[in-house]
């Protein structure tokens, strides 16, 4: 039994203050060392005290397996411009020797029922307590900016209908969500293009002083 939420959460809290330091400073090192970062934004908490009573609810997830069998107490949201860009965070999570990644699940490529995309990352991660080390399992999604306001957007209208949304509307947030993806999908098209674009000025710009040297000859 938890005998105290607000000590029992401690290590949560302390995990997802350290994970958000440390995702941020990744941002930092690409943005200086690229000019541009696969990791747009990070965000995180730790979840409710009556979120995680429902959950166990819905779950059955007994009191005493909590620190077990819930993965998302502290849970880390990392959000990319790109789809591509998820891929990138992801290998550079599953380098990293801070975490122990025990779970990915790819909803980006195998989205939910409901059209929800994401990338899961289940892990352990060590935090330093007075009493030594604690390790406690944590959760990272990571996803684009258009799946980030479909979920969210979709995760408010459910919170306030309080149930199972009706057929039709399912089929409008199914439909939304695809939106989204196909948005996503364009900026890519839109950024290789403009990629391509520049190899080809560039080469252009690279040959032209060769070109007129062979003029010259
Ligand atoms: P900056 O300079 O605003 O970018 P905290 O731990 O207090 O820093 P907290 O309480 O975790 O932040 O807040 P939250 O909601 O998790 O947001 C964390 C970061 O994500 C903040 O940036 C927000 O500005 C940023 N953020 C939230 N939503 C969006 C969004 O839709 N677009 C963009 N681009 N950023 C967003 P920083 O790093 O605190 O500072
Ligand atoms: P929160 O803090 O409100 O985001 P379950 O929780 O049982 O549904 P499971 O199998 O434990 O799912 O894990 P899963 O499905 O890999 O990830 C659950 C989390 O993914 C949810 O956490 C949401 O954050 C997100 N998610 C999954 N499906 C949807 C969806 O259809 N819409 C939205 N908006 N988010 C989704 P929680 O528990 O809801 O917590």
């Amino acid at each position: 039994m938890v005998d105290n939420w607000e000590d029992f959460l401690i290590p949560y809290k302390q995990a997802v203050d350290e994970l958000k330091v440390k995702l941020r400073g990744i941002r930092g090192e690409y943005l200086k060392t690229d000019g541009r970062s696969p990791i747009e934004f990070v965000t995180g908490r730790v979840k409710p005290v009556d979120s995680i009573k429902e959950k166990m609810v819905r779950r059955h997830i007994d009191e005493d397996r909590l620190e077990e069998d819930m993965e998302d107490i502290a849970g880390l949201r990392i959000m990319c411009q790109f789809v591509e860009d998820i891929y990138q965070v992801v290998d550079l999570l599953r380098k990293r020797t801070d975490i122990t990644i025990l779970e990915e699940r790819d909803y980006v490529h195998n989205k939910k029922p409901s059209g929800y995309r994401s990338y899961h990352i289940i892990f352990e991660y060590p935090v330093q307590m007075l009493s030594g080390e604690k390790k406690i399992l944590a959760e990272i999604q990571v996803r684009t900016l258009a799946m980030n306001f479909w979920a969210t957007v979709e995760h408010s209208l459910n919170y306030k209908y309080q149930g199972e949304f009706p057929t039709e509307l399912k089929d409008r947030l199914q439909s939304a969500a695809e939106a989204a993806f196909r948005l996503d999908e364009e900026m890519s098209e839109i950024r290789d293009e403009l990629q391509e674009t520049n190899r080809v000025d560039d080469t252009h710009n690279t040959r032209k002083p060769s070109d007129e040297n062979s003029n010259l000859q």
